[in-house]
């Protein structure tokens, strides 16, 4: 990716949806859009105002007719000058429209080009941009609320002061190094300490806020194990309100995974039901349950569902059937169900090291204590009105922030010397920095980009 040159090029591209619909707008930005705009409809718009127009091709001939909009630069989208039409939304008569803003100088732009560019033009920072793309993909009105927040700056606004924050305490340490006669002795200014600590725990805060924000983007991962019969599909019927897996008293019923999205506080949670497992001379099944075992290996979530009326320990259920797992166990829930049958009180109970509930996916009685602790685990803590969205690699960068601080503090009690400080001090910085992109190397910013769709 490049730097814009002295004359950007002028991109164009369909930007609502594909398909049919009421409207349809093919959007040009770059220095040729208003001659564009003026070829195919014979007017100079005006900026700013819905100016209705013919749009015609090279023959003269109307391809459609519709309102041109004008954005002058700086003050549009990208910064760049922009034409809007908007004529009616036919997949032929867009791809018309847009062929001859192609003949006529502009090149297709590339998916998120748009917001790429009002990035490299400094109307939006990276986080900003892409928050625009979490705001088109979001699942639940949570999501998209905390996406607006962060399309508003408000993620970027708490990394910025991280930021300050961050120059303040460098531009302390780097003076001890370039003035060493001064004789700062770093340790005993408490401040510093205190100064670091302090960083700790706002980055400590942006994380718990940030995670949630990541789990209303991404969701997460529930499998749905244990033994046949316990009542795992019972179980993910009752979680989705509705019949999707077929329940029955054989033991074996489930094969194949059955997969359902459900929301919890906004947050999607994907839900996998498995084969019961066991020893089994079916081939069939035996596939169904290696199936559900490999599932195990990169899910966020293992919910181990027992029957509350047998005597099986969980324990021996893990240790009979997970113990061959490629990758680490993932966090686990014990659900103890038929807690109806065996009369054990619903809710979440006391258990050596697990998280443990008691339902019953028949009566539903303990369900609402089984959602806050997916919650709970996933660490998903709502914030009303102050939630923004967030994603895996903002949390990525808050984490090495977080050690590169953590070294600082390290280095700072064993009297390493400001120098190691002062490097700690950069890496942090520059962390904090690739999240909204004031100091992203190229290929990061190529690899976000080319996630969006086109028109964006
Ligand atoms: N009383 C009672 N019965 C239940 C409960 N949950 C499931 N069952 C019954 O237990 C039996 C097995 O339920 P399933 O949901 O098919 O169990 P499963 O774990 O998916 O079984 P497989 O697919 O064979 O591994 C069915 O007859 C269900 O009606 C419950 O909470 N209470
Ligand atoms: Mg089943």
């Amino acid at each position: 990716m490049s730097k814009p040159a002295t004359r950007p090029e002028t991109i164009a591209a369909i930007a609502t949806a594909p398909g049919r619909g009421g409207i349809g707008i093919v959007r040009v930005a770059g220095p040729e859009a208003r001659r564009i705009a003026l070829t195919i409809t014979g007017k100079t718009p005006a900026a700013r105002t819905a100016t209705l127009a013919s749009f015609r091709d090279a023959t003269g001939e109307a391809i459609d007719s519709g309102i041109v909009v004008f954005f002058p630069a700086p003050a549009s989208f990208t910064g760049d000058d922009i034409i809007e039409l908007q004529g009616h939304g036919g997949p032929v008569v867009l791809d018309m429209l847009l062929d001859r803003t192609l003949a006529l100088g502009a090149r297709m732009a590339r998916p998120g080009e748009f917001s790429e560019r009002a990035y490299l033009n400094g109307k939006i920072d990276l986080a900003q941009a892409e928050a625009i793309a979490d705001l088109i993909d979001s699942a639940s009105r949570e999501a998209a609320r905390s996406a607006s927040r962060s399309m508003h700056g408000a993620f970027s606004e708490r990394v910025d002061a991280l930021v300050e924050e961050l120059t303040h305490l460098r531009i302390f340490v780097e003076a001890c190094i370039d003035f060493p006669e001064e004789e700062i002795d770093l340790l005993r200014d408490s401040d510093t300490q205190a100064r670091i600590a302090s960083l700790l725990s706002s980055i400590a805060e942006t994380v718990s806020v940030a995670r949630t924000g990541q789990l209303l983007r991404d969701g997460i991962h529930v499998l749905l194990a244990g033994k046949p019969n316990a009542g795992k599909s019972s179980l993910l019927n009752a979680l989705a309100g509705s019949n999707i897996a077929i329940v029955s008293s054989t033991a074996g019923t489930t094969r194949d995974l059955v997969r359902e999205r459900i929301l919890i506080d906004g947050m999607a949670v994907h839900i996998t039901d498995t084969a019961g497992l066991r020893e089994s001379p079916d081939d069939i099944e035996r596939e169904g349950i290696r199936r559900a075992l490999k599932e195990a290996e990169t899910t966020d979530l293992l919910i181990l569902v027992m029957d509350s009326c047998s005597p099986e320990a969980p324990e021996d259920v893990l240790t009979d059937h997970f113990l061959g797992l490629q990758a680490p166990l993932p966090q686990i829930c014990v659900v103890l169900n038929k807690c109806d049958l065996s009369g054990i009180p619903a809710g979440e109970r006391d258990a050596s090291g697990m998280s443990c509930v008691a339902v019953s996916a028949l009566t539903s009685e303990g369900m609402d204590s089984l959602r806050k602790i997916i919650s709970r685990m996933a660490g998903f803590t709502p914030v009303e009105g102050g939630n923004f969205s967030a994603r895996r690699r903002h949390l990525d960068a808050l984490s090495r922030a977080r050690t590169a601080l953590l070294d600082a503090q390290a280095n700072l009690l064993s009297r390493a010397g400001a120098e190691l400080m002062a490097e700690d001090l950069r890496l942090a910085q520059q962390s904090l920095g690739d999240i909204t992109g004031k100091l992203s190397p190229d290929e990061l910013l190529g690899k976000i980009f080319a996630s969006f769709c086109i028109g964006k």
